[in-house]
């Protein structure tokens, strides 16, 4: 903002972090100042092992944003589309200076919120119908119903993707181990720390 570039943040929150008192700090800040934010929230729903209904007083916790003016949205998080074109409106809206938009993602966690959770606090039902809902599957349908893509073309597109991700594990695999002090590279833009210990 202070550089005038028309760049735009995007924070990816989860629907635990709202009651986080720091996120009020900074919604009320990013509002006040108008700067390019988009506010990201992606509600699978559990905040660990609390549904969100549990923890939050609101329907939809994109309302939440209504207290400081900053314009809000519900938008099926499964739709690569939808995605795409709230975050489209929200970015315009930042680059034409009226501040900051908060995206509420509806979507789900298929697993547990860490590897050793047994997920106890869902039933196999909600999961299964959730599956259902893939967005990959989603978009692959899509495209093969409503866009009038061949099924080879995009079997192409899934070979050509696999081969990529095997050769950046390979490049991962095979590179040296990161120097220390490289650790906290890139947290800040242009301020590199030099002594971190
Ligand atoms: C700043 C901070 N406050 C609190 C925690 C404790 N904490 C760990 S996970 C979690 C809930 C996260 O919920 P969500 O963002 O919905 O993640 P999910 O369970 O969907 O993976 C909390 C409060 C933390 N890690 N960091
Ligand atoms: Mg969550």
């Amino acid at each position: 903002m202070y550089r005038k570039r028309d760049d735009v943040t995007i924070v990816f929150m989860g629907d635990g972090t709202l009651g986080e008192g720091s996120c009020h700090e900074s919604m009320n800040m990013a509002a006040t100042l108008k700067m390019p934010v988009i506010y990201c929230l992606i509600n699978n729903q559990y905040a660990i092992s609390t549904h969100y209904r549990e923890a939050h007083p609101q329907q939809q916790l994109a309302t939440w944003a209504d207290g400081y003016e900053v314009p809000n949205e519900v938008v099926d998080g499964n739709d690569v589309e939808a995605v795409y074109e709230a975050v489209s409106r929200a970015a315009e809206r930042a680059r034409a200076g009226d501040g900051p938009s908060l995206l509420e993602l509806m979507t789900y966690r298929w697993q547990g919120h860490f590897a050793g959770d047994p997920a106890a606090y869902r039933s196999d039902e909600e999961v299964a119908q959730w599956k259902t809902r893939c967005p990959l599957k989603l978009c692959k349908d899509k495209l093969l119903q409503e866009r009038g893509i061949e099924a080879a073309e995009l079997e192409q597109l899934e070979r050509e993707a696999d081969a990529e991700i095997a050769a950046c594990v390979e490049f991962a695999l095979n590179s040296p181990w990161p120097d220390e002090k490289d650790a906290l590279k890139h947290v800040y833009d242009g301020f590199e720390v030099e002594d971190w210990n």
